[in-house]
């Protein structure tokens, strides 16, 4: 499969690393619309491309990953060049996705392209074991619960705001919380009990930093429903003590059967992420390999993780995985 990346930042840094690991994948192309001359990627002979010239490489590209963010760029971008390609995209706003399939879903049959949307951990994995276990056990109680890690999302929502030169978002766990679900309590959860939101930002000169902090504070999806502190620090200390892109997180489900309800069942799935962008890539491409499999059976669409059966997403035939995974 020949893939292609739009974006070189952390995603797309990770898709490149990713690529490595699927001997059933190459990188052909990284698309940017930087100056390709700033853009230093660490594959040799893959050329670096102005996305004004994308257009050329229709029938050189098997499936084009978008690394954008989910605020301003995606939105815009998947329903664009699901015209000219099958793409993979990581849209994380869960309150527009109905929105953003249906642009996208428009856009890739109108050209016979498989376009797969919110592609991850959370929206992806995790969704897929919300599923599973809500269809599993219906009389029960589903939790999510994230980090404590570092959100692209929120950090690229942040860093799109005026005034902002860069940023990175915590999400923490209320650990009390967290533990009453894992003693069994069924408590009653509101976003702004389960999670709170640390935000350390480096304000370009001059901004203001009382006008960022509030509209930080008030950014609707991404902060208004969590108590959220937000820290001013320069580059230097970003540089040396925010590095690390660490994130992780569960999805519990309690629930009962029996009749009355006298048996009871946890599901647990959890995942520790050393680098939320690398692991959120490798995702990325193995629903790449799906969206590939998919377009040559035909189908066209927009599609979410939840649409597509596991055997696409493995390079080992149907028969290998009865014998190995079944
Ligand atoms: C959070 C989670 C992160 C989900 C993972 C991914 C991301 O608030 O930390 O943006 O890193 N929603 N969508």
């Amino acid at each position: 499969m020949k893939i292609a990346i739009l974006g070189y930042g952390n995603l797309g840094r990770g898709v490149e690393c990713a690529v490595r690991e699927n001997s059933d994948m190459e990188l052909v192309a990284v698309f940017t619309r930087r100056d390709p001359k700033d853009v230093k990627i660490r594959t040799e002979g893959v050329p670096v491309v102005r996305v004004e010239d994308i257009e050329a490489w229709k029938d050189k590209v098997d499936v084009l990953i978008l690394c954008g963010g989910s605020a301003t760029d995606l939105p815009g971008q998947t329903p664009q060049y699901a015209k000219f390609f099958h793409v993979v995209d990581s849209f994380d706003t869960h309150a527009k996705i109905p929105a953003h399939f249906a642009a996208v879903d428009a856009a890739a049959k109108a050209t016979n392209h498989v376009a797969v949307i919110s592609v991850g951990w959370d929206p992806g994995l995790f969704s897929l074991a919300r599923v599973y276990a809500n269809a599993v056990l219906p009389n029960g109680k589903e939790y999510t619960f994230w980090g404590r890690g570092v959100s692209q999302g929120h950090s690229d929502a942040i860093r799109r705001i005026a005034g902002v030169k860069d940023a990175k978002q915590y999400t923490i766990p209320v650990v009390k919380a967290l533990a009453a679900v894992r003693r069994g309590d069924n408590p009653e959860l509101t976003t702004r009990e389960k999670h709170t939101r640390e935000c350390f930002v480096v304000l370009e000169e001059g901004a203001d930093a009382a006008k960022v902090e509030k509209e930080i504070k008030e950014m609707p999806n991404y902060f208004a429903d969590y108590d959220t502190t937000v820290h001013f620090i320069t580059e230097e200390e970003l540089k040396a003590s925010h590095s690390g892109l660490a994130h992780g997180g569960f999805v519990i489900r309690t629930g009962a059967t029996g009749l009355h309800g006298e048996h009871k069942h946890a599901i647990e799935y959890s995942l520790k992420l050393d680098s939320n962008p690398e692991f959120t890539t490798s995702v990325l491409l193995a629903y790449a390999r799906a969206a590939y499999r998919l377009a040559q059976e035909g189908v066209a669409g927009c599609k979410t993780v939840l649409d597509i059966a596991p055997a696409y997403l493995s390079p080992l035939s149907a028969e290998e995985l009865r014998a190995k995974l079944l």
